[in-house]
């Protein structure tokens, strides 16, 4: 009997909900729904099923990354894509909630945010992530989903 599709969570933060509306020049024309179904796309092609969430706060952002904790331990999520937006920058809770999770986490950002000032040089999720993601546009959240059919999660993995 072959095992289920595992799942990929793709988490987005403050603002994304606003994507395509402004700041192209940072952050392109498509919208989060055109983001959407690029995942759909990519988590079809990867043999994935796709959850996709956006939140403007910080404690809904970490309920869902400490449930997807839980469904990674049960073996049925293959990890999760976070653009964290301006947490990024700040937010040691969502730094402890992945820690606390031992979740599988790919962070990402749309611009590259090292070639842009200086404040958002610093990540509290990266020390805490299994890779990074920055600079590809919306086409990043594809690529991420791909490294993650490489190396997806293992219900035992931290
Ligand atoms: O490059 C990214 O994906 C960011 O995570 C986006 C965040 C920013 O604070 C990070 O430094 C880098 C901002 C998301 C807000 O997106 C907007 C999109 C359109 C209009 C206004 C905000």
């Amino acid at each position: 009997m072959t095992a289920p599709p595992k799942s990929v969570l793709v988490l987005n933060g403050p603002n994304l909900n606003l994507l395509g509306t402004r700041e192209p020049s940072f952050y392109g024309a498509q919208t989060l729904a055109d983001v959407e179904a690029l995942c759909c796309d990519a988590c079809e092609t990867h043999g994935f099923t796709l959850d996709f969430r956006q939140s403007n706060h910080e404690g809904v952002l970490i309920d869902l990354i400490h449930a997807a904790g839980v469904a990674q331990a049960a073996g049925t999520l293959a990890g999760v894509v976070f653009n964290a937006g301006a947490y990024t920058h700040t937010s040691i809770a969502l730094h402890d909630a992945i820690k606390g999770a031992s979740v599988h986490l790919i962070e990402l950002h749309i611009s590259n945010v090292h070639a842009r000032e200086s404040f958002r040089h610093h990540s509290w999720i990266s020390p805490v992530a299994h890779g990074v993601m920055a600079g590809f546009g919306i086409q990043g959240y594809g690529l991420a989903i791909a490294a993650l059919a490489l190396q997806p999660a293992t219900a035992s993995s931290q």
